[in-house]
C-alpha cells in the first residue's frame, strides 16, 4: 500500500483528497493516515490540508523499498526490490537471492555497506545517505567467457542514467569506472557464478557516488560526487530507476548480438583516454601506447610504438592514462 499511496501522490499534481486514496486502495481513512505520517516519518514532505487532501510537495532523497517500487513499477529489471538499511556488501545479498533462485532483474540496494568490494580485494567506501549501492542479479544465456562484457554494457547504461537525470557527460575509463572531471564517480563489479560451461547468474554490483560533499582521505585525490560536480543534491531513487530503464535497453542489444558490436561505438564516445597515450601495467610487465578504443569482445585496443595492437583483456590489467588516475 507504501509503494501505490507514493506513487499516486508522485502522479497528482495537485492535492489527492483522502477519501480518493481510501476508494481506490479499499482501506479505511485511518490506515491511510498512518502511511502518511509513516512517510513523513522517513522524510517525504507531504501536506495535509482538512478539506482538500494530501499534496506531495517535493520528495526528498528518501531511499526505502517502498519508494524504489513506486520508481520501477513493471520493470523488467529493478521490479522486484530487496533493501538493506545497512549490510556488507550488496554483492553478497544478491549472490545469495540469486542462490536462492532469484529471477532476472532482482536488485539488492543499500542504504549503507560496510564491506563494500571492489576489484581484486579492493574495498569500495560505502557511506550512508549519500550514494548508490545496488546489485543486479542477471541470468544471461552467455558462454562465461563473455560475461566481462556486461560490465561494458552496465557502464553505458550508468552513464545514460547520470546523463538523463543531472544532465551530465560522464566519460568511461575502461573496463569499469565512470569519470567526472577526471575523478571517479562510479564503479561496477561484476562476478558470476558457473556451471559445466554456462552461467548461472551474473551479479552487477554499481556503487555510484551521489551526495557525498567530501571522502576519506585516501581516496579524496580520485573520488567525486555527482554533488561535487553539480553542486545539486540528487534523488537517488530516480537516478537507479534511470539506470536500470537505460540498462534494459543496453542489455537486450547486447544479447541480441551476443557481443558488444552493436555498443561499441556508443562506448567508445564515451571512452576516457581516446586516441590519447595510456600505460598498461600487465603482470607480465607495464608497456605504453596510444587507446584505440575497444573491439566487439570489450577488450580495450593499446597500439604500440611499433604499430602492432594488443588487445587487452579487463580482469588481468590495469589501464592508467598518463596523467594520473584516469
Ligand atoms: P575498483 O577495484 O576498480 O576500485 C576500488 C578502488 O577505488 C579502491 O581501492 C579505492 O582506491 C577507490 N574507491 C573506494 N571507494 C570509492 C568510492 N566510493 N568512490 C571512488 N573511489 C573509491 C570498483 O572497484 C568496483 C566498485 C563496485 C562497488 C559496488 S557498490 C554495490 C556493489 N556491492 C559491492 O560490494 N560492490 C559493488
Amino acid at each position: 500500500m507504501k509503494t501505490e499511496i507514493i506513487r499516486m501522490l508522485k502522479d497528482c499534481d495537485g492535492y489527492l483528497s483522502g477519501q480518493e486514496l481510501c476508494r481506490r486502495l479499499s482501506v479505511s481513512r485511518t490506515a491511510v493516515w498512518k502511511v502518511i505520517r509513516q512517510l513523513q516519518e522517513e522524510g517525504y514532505r507531504i501536506e495535509a490540508v482538512p478539506s482538500k487532501g494530501y499534496r506531495l510537495l517535493e520528495s526528498a532523497d528518501v531511499l526505502t523499498k517502498a519508494e524504489l517500487e513506486s520508481c520501477m513499477m513493471g520493470r523488467r529489471l529493478g521490479g522486484n526490490v530487496f533493501f538493506y538499511e545497512k549490510t556488507d556488501s550488496t554483492n553478497c545479498r544478491a549472490r545469495e537471492l540469486a542462490e536462492q533462485g532469484a529471477a532476472e532483474g532482482t536488485l539488492a540496494a543499500a542504504e549503507c555497506q560496510e564491506a563494500g568490494k571492489g576489484r581484486r580485494g579492493r574495498n569500495w567506501s560505502s557511506p550512508p545517505g549519500t550514494g548508490i549501492w545496488m546489485s543486479l542479479v542477471l541470468r544471461p544465456e552467455l558462454e562465461p567467457s563473455r560475461a566481462s562484457m556486461l560490465t561494458l554494457t552496465a557502464a553505458l547504461a550508468v552513464t545514460a542514467g547520470i546523463r538523463k537525470v543531472c544532465g551530465l557527460e560522464p566519460q568511461i575509463k575502461w573496463p569499469n569506472d565512470i569519470v567526472l572531471s577526471g575523478k571517479k564517480v562510479c564503479g561496477i563489479l561484476t562476478e558470476m557464478s558457473t556451471e559445466l560451461e554456462a552461467i548461472r547468474y551474473v551479479i552487477l554490483g554499481i556503487g555510484i557516488n551521489v551526495n557525498m560533499e567530501a571522502f576519506p582521505e585516501e581516496i579524496a585525490a580520485t573520488a567525486t560526487s555527482l554533488f561535487l560536480e553539480t553542486g545539486t543534491r540528487w534523488k537517488r531513487s530516480e537516478l537507479i530507476a534511470a539506470v536500470m530503464q537505460a540498462m534494459e535497453g543496453y542489455y537486450g542489444r547486447f544479447l541480441q548480438a551476443g557481443d558488444l558490436s552493436g555498443l561499441m561505438d556508443e562506448y567508445m564516445a564515451q571512452l576516457a583516454n581516446q586516441n590519447r597515450q595510456v600505460q598498461v601495467l600487465a603482470p607480465a610487465g607495464a608497456y605504453s601506447g596510444i587507446c584505440r578504443g575497444i573491439n566487439a569482445a570489450g577488450e580495450l585496443l593499446v597500439e604500440r610504438e611499433d604499430g602492432t595492437v594488443e588487445q587487452v583483456m579487463s580482469g588481468e590489467v590495469s589501464v592508467r592514462g598518463i596523467y594520473g588516475y584516469v
